[in-house]
């Protein structure tokens, strides 16, 4: 058992998508249980993925295909953990905000955050504040997150914000925000719970506010 979880782990870091399903599907057919193959081979990959990334081993490519590797696995056991009913590390709704169409930073954040088993509601790309409200309003979102490339688009982030504490809403969620001309400084200006400059420090960061 162990020795397929060491398998399936390296499997993802090295990002061999067409090998997942293979050891996903040998490890349920061994009784393994799908808590198991999440916990300790998959979100176990991407913590590893993660700190590579951080410590400059690797790059956005390989955290890439590593995240759509464990995509694939995580295809297999989505139903079967639905089923089981496992609670997820908290639930996260996520967009790019008005007006900007960048998405693929976004997707990789999405990607990471999953990986490290929190449930991504992805609002997409072009959201404006009132769609982010809406998902807040009627979900049970822990955190709301926010995506901008274009520093004609980061004003939707501080509108949106005003928007939830004017609704009432506020502190309904954590909120977290990120993308290549937002820092620390802004988030703070703005009222938000944390800023992320990356994918796996978003994953970090989510962490740290739910706990
Ligand atoms: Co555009 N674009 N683009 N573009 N584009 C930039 C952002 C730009 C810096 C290029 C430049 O001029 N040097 C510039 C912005 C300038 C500015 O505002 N200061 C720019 C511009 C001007 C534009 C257009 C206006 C161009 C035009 O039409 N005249 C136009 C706008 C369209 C629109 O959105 N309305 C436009 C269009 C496009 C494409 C459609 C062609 C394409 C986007 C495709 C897509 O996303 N589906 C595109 C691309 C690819 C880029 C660059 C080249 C790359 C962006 C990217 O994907 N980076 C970009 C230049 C650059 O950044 N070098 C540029 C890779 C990605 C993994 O990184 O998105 O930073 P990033 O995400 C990181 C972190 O930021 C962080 O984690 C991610 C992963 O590590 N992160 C978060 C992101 N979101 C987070 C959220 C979090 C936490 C962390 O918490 C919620």
């Amino acid at each position: 058992m162990e020795q397929l979880l060491t398998g399936m782990q390296k499997c993802v870091i090295d990002g061999e998508i067409d090998q997942i399903q293979g050891y996903v599907n040998q490890a349920l057919s061994d009784g393994m249980e799908p808590s198991v193959i999440l916990n300790n081979g998959l979100i176990a990959a991407m913590n590893e993925v993660g700190q590579r990334f951080e410590s400059g081993d690797f790059f956005v490519p390989e955290m890439l295909i590593a995240a759509q590797t464990m995509q694939t696995g995580l295809a297999i056991l989505k139903p079967l953990l639905i089923k089981a009913d496992i609670k997820t590390a908290g639930t996260i709704v996520l967009g790019t905000v008005k007006g900007d169409l960048h998405d693929i930073g976004k997707n990789l954040v999405a990607m990471m955050l999953e990986g490290a088993g929190f449930e991504i509601r992805d609002l997409g790309t072009d959201v404006n504040s009132e769609k982010f409200i809406e998902a807040v309003r009627n979900g049970d979102a822990d955190i709301l997150g926010m995506s901008a490339l274009l520093t004609t688009t980061m004003p939707t982030m501080k509108e949106t914000i005003d928007a939830l504490v004017e609704a009432g809403l506020r502190n309904k969620v954590k909120i977290m925000i990120g993308g290549a001309p937002v820092t620390e400084k802004y988030a703070q200006s703005i009222g938000a719970d944390g800023y992320a400059p990356d994918a796996s420090r978003a994953v970090s960061l989510a962490k740290s506010l739910l706990n």
